[in-house]
């Protein structure tokens, strides 16, 4: 029987039967390679309860890989809205890393500014002007008050909320859902106040065709599983001059005759995002020679 996996509690999932029936399921072997969005096989074990057996091709995946862990964030979605606020801060360098996940996933990202009732919100807003300049449009909001400007984005669509801890997630999916469904018994227990911090992620529908995702607060957004050459085509602003520098296999890092750096240097490319691409692909490597054994490309 297939399923649609809509919650991921790190050793329990629930799923959907095609009918929209719940289902509480395991994996079989205990492996944690599934992820929300998968469609899977399920086998049933007991009246509300299966087994998934198998993952259904994915039409992509988002996943990340650090130097401890790895883990498959969410599965066949259109879109991820990345959430940023000015309290607490956020970090440069994760919204980077998470806009970089995304574009090498083939998965649209957008920012969210949340928390525009802050007296912060415009120097947060101001910083954010150098990924507007790139193309990331940048969507102010307000959880707290009024997330409806949200809503046209998402119509039609199944997007990943993710982001730092804190930064509103789980309050903006809340008072989406909360519109229809408040009356649910099952969801007004499931959804938490927003007090707390998230510790899975959950699938909600907010009608035939929208879908919405609420993950945990990430710390850090390892790309261990990305080479370096991936790494700077999923920067769009890099694109231009990718296969324009004097060495085929140039990594931009310090290389003669990279026009990666030269675009940095004549103000083409953003210095930040220059030094964030040239950070990563440094650390990276030094990872990378410190644990030789990790499959480093490797799902
Ligand atoms: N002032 C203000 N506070 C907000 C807004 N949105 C969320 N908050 C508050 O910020 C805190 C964190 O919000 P959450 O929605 O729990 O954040 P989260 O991103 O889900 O955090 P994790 O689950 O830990 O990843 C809560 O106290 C919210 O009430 C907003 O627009 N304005
Ligand atoms: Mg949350
Ligand atoms: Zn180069």
């Amino acid at each position: 029987m297939r399923a649609l996996v809509t919650g991921d509690f790190g050793r329990e999932y629930l799923a959907e039967l095609e009918d929209g029936k719940p289902l509480v399921c395991t994996r079989k072997g205990k492996k944690q390679d599934v992820a929300c969005g998968d469609f899977v096989e399920v086998s049933m074990s007991s009246p509300g309860h299966a087994r998934i057996d198998e993952i259904h091709p994915r039409r992509n995946v988002l996943f990340r890989k650090d130097a401890w862990r790895e883990k498959t964030l969410a599965a066949n979605i259109d879109q991820a809205v990345i959430i940023v606020a000015p309290r607490p801060s956020f970090s440069e360098m994760f919204l980077n890393l998470c806009l970089v996940a995304c574009e090498a996933a083939g998965i649209k990202p957008f920012i969210m500014l949340n928390k525009k009732d802050l007296p912060e919100f415009e120097e947060a807003r101001k910083s954010l002007a150098n990924f507007e300049k790139i193309g990331y449009p940048v969507m102010p909001m307000s959880a707290k008050f009024d997330v409806e400007p949200l809503r046209p984005y998402l119509d039609g669509k199944t997007t990943l909320l993710v982001g730092q801890s804190g930064m509103g997630k789980s309050r903006t999916v809340n008072n989406l859902v909360m519109r229809d469904v408040a009356k649910e018994a099952e969801f007004s227990e499931a959804l938490d106040s927003g007090k707390h911090t998230t510790t899975y992620t959950r699938m909600y529908r907010l009608d035939d065709t929208t879908a919405i995702m609420d993950s945990p607060g990430l710390q850090s957004f390892g790309l261990m599983h990305l080479p370096d050459d991936d790494i700077a085509y999923a920067m769009p602003d890099f694109r231009p001059f990718i296969g324009t520098c004097k060495f085929n296999d140039c990594a931009h890092i310090d290389e003669p005759g990279c026009n990666v750096i030269k675009a940095g240097e004549q103000g083409k490319i953003d210095a930040t995002r220059l030094t964030f691409y040239q950070v990563l692909v440094e650390q990276q490597r030094e990872l990378r020679v410190a644990h030789p054994d990790w499959k480093t490309y490797g799902r």
